[in-house]
């Protein structure tokens, strides 16, 4: 699950501050609330991420830093703490989507899951080959991670209802690109077909 951080996803938070409209990430609450819980009760692993950076910015090279609206910089004060600060209230995962103690929560300083984080060795060590992946925003993490994961021999099923950008045109496209061509890096799928394949296998 990609980065479902209250800087991205509270009204009056970052990513609402910016102009987005905060909604269109709110919806894929629901599905991903029910999504986890079934995933749980089948005994399957959950990883979550969380982007954010060190509080003296050292993990943040001015090609990140140096992007965006210039009084809403990563660091700058926020109304949940400083933005994307590991550590403060908004870098954290919302509430209704809490890991539970256990679960592995990776801190990750770029748009993929798998670059400067140990994602790839805790995979390696699980057995996993096939990954479901949920969160936000399906144009930038998501599909860096997706396509990330890809290059790395994992099979990425995608979840529309439970990925979401700001744009519903990015959204949409960000879908299509990932199916496109016989699946070109992975395959998208609702979550409904996933929680009756879980209770088929009961
Ligand atoms: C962005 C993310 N959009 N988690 N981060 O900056 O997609």
């Amino acid at each position: 699950m990609i980065d479902m951080q209250r800087d991205f996803l509270l009204p009056g938070g970052f990513g609402e501050s910016l102009g987005n409209d905060v909604s269109q990430l709110r919806r894929t609450i629901a599905p991903l609330a029910a999504l986890m819980a079934a995933w749980r009760t089948a005994g399957l692993p959950i990883i979550h991420t969380r982007e954010g950076h060190l509080p003296d910015l050292s993990d943040c090279p001015p090609a990140k830093l140096n992007r965006g609206a210039p009084s809403m910089r990563i660091g700058d004060p926020g109304a949940f703490g400083r933005i994307l600060i590991r550590g403060e209230y908004g870098h954290d995962i919302i509430d209704e989507l809490q890991p539970l103690p256990g679960e592995e929560v990776i801190d990750k300083p770029g748009k993929g899951a798998f670059y400067a984080t140990d994602l790839s060795e805790i995979l390696d060590k699980s057995g996993v080959k096939s990954l479901i992946v949920t969160g936000v925003t399906t144009e930038v993490c998501v599909h860096t991670t997706v396509r990330e994961a890809n290059d790395r021999g994992y099979e990425c099923l995608v979840l529309a209802d439970c990925v979401g950008s700001y744009f519903p045109e990015f959204q949409r496209v960000g879908l299509q690109m990932i199916a496109a061509q016989g699946g070109i890096f992975g395959w998208v799928a609702q979550s409904p077909e996933v929680l009756t394949a879980l209770q088929e296998q009961k």
